[in-house]
């Protein structure tokens, strides 16, 4: 039983949970760490988690300009899936959805993960050719898949509009059973809190401005809190990798776009699955709470502006209407954006940099949420050995000038 009773929990909210225990320490830096993961979103702050629990290296500091999971971590739509089409991508987030699987229970968290399956649609007859082949290639991989014709799909999602008469008739989809959603301020505060645990220094308000260097090495970093001496650092920053890479002394081919999302006034249950359409730049869930959660597709410019443009989140809108006429009336609450790190190949970058000290952990444009706990895990790895994890073996900066790209355009989610 919890130890705060019903009236124990009354008089804390009376008191403004003064007597509640912090869930994470609030530690000044220390001179010196073994190593410094720059970015306190969902990815930097598994990567802590990990190098401490599978690696064992505890001299560890995560620092974050604002708060932990104020970045994508926080501003994502949350869809957790599997179904990519090449063996290098399909294994890497095939092991994060296993750790999903069990990470309430290794966090000892509630990090809500909810596998209410994941609705890809097929609007055309390539739509439906490219769906099948990658639901094959998905099975070969051990990844469980299905092929849904459009009678079946009205049959099992009945508010869904599948006729042939709408500007792009549903065809049919693709259904990965085990993908689902999660609630993704808990896995920041989840992976935060078990980091904590290990020892591992999280600290805020802690913006890094620029790399301390002896000879051709980087020795630590320069932040508005003082300098901190570093033995590795793991740049892990999303939208701001560029920016980073620079300070550090080295070139990504990354862009950053905002991408937008927006949840709907609550409504009763309704959708109990997750509908993505890369053809519309729509798709849709509707959270625990009632919210529809909506998202669209990236904004073709460049920009660090946490917005977005109104005409991206109409056309997303308009398109989820025609899918489900219902929602036509429902009332739309809030609207924001993130700052999505795109890559050419639509894949991370996870590896050593050309700085000595120096290792990136990048480019998951608008689908790293879902690889949070696998990143995490192979991100330690890589840091911890001071090599790749088998898994991130295909995934270095390299690829980008021996050409071994691995074009993950058709299952990255919304198109980018
Ligand atoms: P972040 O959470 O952004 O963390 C990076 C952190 O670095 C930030 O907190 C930032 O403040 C910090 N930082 C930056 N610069 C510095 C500095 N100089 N010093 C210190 N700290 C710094 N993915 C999915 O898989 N499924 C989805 O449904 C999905 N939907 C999305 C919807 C939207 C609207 C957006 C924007 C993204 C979506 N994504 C989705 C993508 C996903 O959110 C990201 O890929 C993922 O969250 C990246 O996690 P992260 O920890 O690398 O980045
Ligand atoms: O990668 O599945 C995904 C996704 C959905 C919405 C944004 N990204």
């Amino acid at each position: 039983m919890s130890k705060y009773s019903i009236f124990s929990l009354a008089k804390q909210a009376i008191n403004y949970h003064e007597g509640w225990e912090k869930v994470w320490r609030n530690p000044e830096p220390k001179k010196h760490y073994d190593v410094i993961i720059i970015g306190g979103g969902g990815h930097g702050l598994a990567t802590a988690y990990y190098l401490a629990k599978n690696h064992g290296i505890t001299n560890v500091a995560v620092l974050e300009k604002g708060y932990i999971g104020g970045g994508n971590t926080g501003r994502n739509t949350t869809i957790v899936r599997s179904n990519y089409l090449w063996d290098e991508s399909a294994h890497l987030y095939e092991k994060s959805l296993k750790l999903w699987e069990n990470l309430s229970q290794d966090l000892n968290f509630n990090v809500m993960f909810s596998q209410r399956g994941v609705y890809n649609l097929g609007h055309s007859l390539q739509d439906m050719r490219d769906i099948q082949r990658r639901v094959n290639a998905n099975r070969l991989n051990g990844i469980d898949g299905e092929i849904v014709e459009a009678d079946e799909l009205k049959r099992r999602i009945p508010i869904l509009n599948t006729s042939s008469q709408s500007r792009y008739p549903v065809l049919g989809a693709s259904f990965q059973p085990r993908a689902g959603t999660a609630r993704h301020d808990a896995v920041a505060w989840g992976f935060a809190r078990g980091a904590d645990s290990f020892g591992v220094d999280i600290i805020q308000q802690c913006e890094v401005s620029g790399f301390i260097r002896e000879n051709d090495q980087i020795v630590g970093v320069e932040t508005n809190r003082g300098n901190i001496g570093a033995g590795k650092v793991g740049i892990v920053v999303a939208g701001n990798s560029s920016v980073l890479a620079d300070m550090a002394g080295f070139r990504l081919p990354v862009t950053s776009h905002p991408l937008q999302a927006l949840v709907s006034e609550p409504i009763k249950p309704v959708l109990d699955t997750v509908v993505m359409s890369n053809a519309v730049h729509g798709y849709i869930s509707q959270s625990d709470k009632g919210d529809l959660v909506v998202g669209a597709g990236i904004d073709s410019y460049n920009g660090y502006g946490q917005r977005g443009s109104y005409t991206v989140i109409e056309n997303a809108l308009a398109a989820i209407k025609e899918l489900f006429p219902v929602f036509s009336r429902v009332r739309m609450n809030r609207q924001w954006g993130g700052i999505v790190d795109t890559t050419p190949d639509a894949c991370p970058i996870i590896g050593q940099s050309p700085v000595k000290g120096v290792y990136i952990n990048c480019g998951w444009g608008t689908g790293g949420f879902k690889a949070t706990p696998g990143s995490g895990y192979v991100f330690a790895h890589t840091l911890a050995k001071g090599q790749p994890h088998e898994l991130n073996q295909a995934f270095s900066l390299q690829r980008f000038s021996t050409g071994s790209l691995i074009d993950e355009h058709g299952a990255a989610g919304v198109a980018h």
